[in-house]
């Protein structure tokens, strides 16, 4: 018997596919872990016609597929636990071009971040778009789920350096979105729909990225501080005064997971809260500045102590103790929220996240961190031995819920730059209106009719 799969190798003779059940297993998930993955096969395609083949011969024998970049997603987005194709682009990640005068970027979406950073410093220019998992996680994934990172509070997110896109639709048809026209006042842009729709609506398949002017020689400082209401403090000074790049925080029992797991401790003593931030500081007056800020920071007992980077080792192990949070926790099964509210609603909402977390988690270690610069909070939870992988998502999946009550009461987002994938969309409701799903629903549709691209994936399929 012909299966739909022998059909896709027989239109596509030169497609790449994977049946091993190794493969299955290392392609069918993501860093969520909490998804038993069972793909149909693996596609490695290595074009844009691929691609095309892939989805139109999908649409014929209705099998869904589930577009993969790095996996390094943390929401679910990229798992394949229902007898999908996964599509991985791990084969297009090249560069297609360099534009002087443009000043962009063409790469193909499979290309790992830190080889676009490689890339665009070739030309003396930087894609400032940055976080840890810089060397797993790919371009394309960073459009799909419109990803963040450390430098949003000086270059915003992915979203704003996408000049134009190439993409594969659900209906298989080739769309090629703005041109990468720097002004184009015709009509609906659809590249920016497609940035953040988690491979719902079409696959990319090659990506223009602006780049910028490097930015002058920072320097970079790690703050112990009191409380949280102290951050919040020290941010506010440090915005006004300094040139910021970045201004990360995390709490004690995040830098004590840290430590426990390689890293240098940079600061003798126990403090309950920590900043790693880092500012323009080309010459002597900026860094003296910065000195200045941190010494009121100090006698106003917003900050209790403090060191900065005498060199870039140094620079590199301060911010160790911030970008390694993640992979020292992943051995505690985390159970993960990545909220957001306005920067202006922070100080409210964090009083009322607090207070809910302390009573819903008595006896659970909850680890707090993130970009607090961008309204932004990582809060993992971690389960405990004695708790069962079931009963302790159950659990959390309660307090989400009342979280994701908290947030909208504050106007804030149940995902603020990991994506909703299957881990969030019980909560989608608490940060789109119902008219808005439906809107989304209907796009979808457009994009995608026979709902074939990641299904389940966003709202339920
Ligand atoms: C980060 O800011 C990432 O380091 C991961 O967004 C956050 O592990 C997390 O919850
Ligand atoms: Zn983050």
């Amino acid at each position: 018997m012909t299966t739909a799969l022998d059909e896709l190798a027989a239109r596509l003779p030169s497609l790449r596919l994977l049946r091993e059940p190794g493969d299955l297993e290392h392609y069918g998930r993501d860093w969520t872990r909490r998804w038993t993955p069972a793909p149909l096969a693996i596609a490695l395609p290595a074009n844009a016609a691929e691609v095309q083949g892939i989805v139109r011969w999908a649409n014929d024998h209705r099998v869904a597929l589930v577009p993969s970049g790095g996996r390094t997603g943390l929401s679910g987005g990229a798992v394949a636990a229902h007898g999908e194709l996964v599509v991985s682009l791990s084969r297009m990640n090249h560069v297609v071009g360099f534009d002087a005068a443009d000043r962009t970027l063409t790469v193909e979406p499979g290309m790992p971040l830190e080889a676009v950073h490689a890339a665009a410093r070739e030309h003396g220019l930087i894609y400032p778009v940055d976080f840890a998992s810089r060397g797993s996680c790919s371009i394309g994934g960073n459009i799909a789920t419109n990803a963040g990172g450390i430098r949003v509070i000086r270059y915003g997110t992915t979203r704003e350096w996408i000049a134009g896109l190439k993409v594969v639709a659900g209906n298989g048809e080739l769309l090629e979105l703005n041109r990468s026209l720097v002004k184009n006042s015709s009509g609906y842009d659809f590249r920016q729909l497609v940035v953040g729709s988690e491979g719902t609506l079409g696959i990319v398949v090659e990506a223009t990225l602006k780049l910028a002017e490097p930015p002058p020689p920072a320097q970079t400082m790690l703050l112990a501080l009191p409380s949280m209401d102290a951050v919040l403090v020290v941010f506010r000074l440090f915005r006004a005064r300094l040139a910021l790049q970045a201004f990360e925080f995390f709490t004690d029992i995040a830098l004590r997971h840290v430590l426990a797991h390689g890293a240098q401790r940079a600061i003798d003593g126990e403090f309950p809260y920590y900043v790693v931030t880092e500012y323009d500081a080309p010459d002597a007056a900026t860094q003296e500045a910065a000195l200045t800020v941190f010494g009121e920071a100090l006698e106003a007992g917003s900050v209790v102590d403090g060191v900065i980077a005498q060199s870039s080792a140094q620079a590199a192990a301060l911010w160790r103790l911030r970008e390694g949070i993640t992979e020292s926790l992943a051995p505690h099964k985390p159970y993960k929220n990545d909220v957001s509210v306005r920067i202006g609603a922070v100080p409210a909402f964090l009083h009322e996240m607090q207070a809910l977390l302390a009573r819903e988690y008595p006896h659970i270690e909850v680890v707090w961190f993130g970009h607090i610069g961008d309204g932004n909070l990582h809060i993992n939870v971690l389960k405990p031995d004695d708790l069962s992988d079931d009963a302790f998502i159950a659990q959390c999946e309660h307090v989400t819920k009342l979280l994701a009550g908290v947030l909208k009461t504050h106007g804030g987002s149940i995902s603020a730059e990991h994506g909703i994938g299957l881990v969030k969309r019980p909560y989608l409701d608490s940060t789109r209106s119902a008219a808005e799903i439906a809107l989304m629903r209907g796009v979808r549709k457009v994009f995608d009719p026979n709902g074939i691209l990641n299904p389940g994936k966003l709202f339920e399929a």
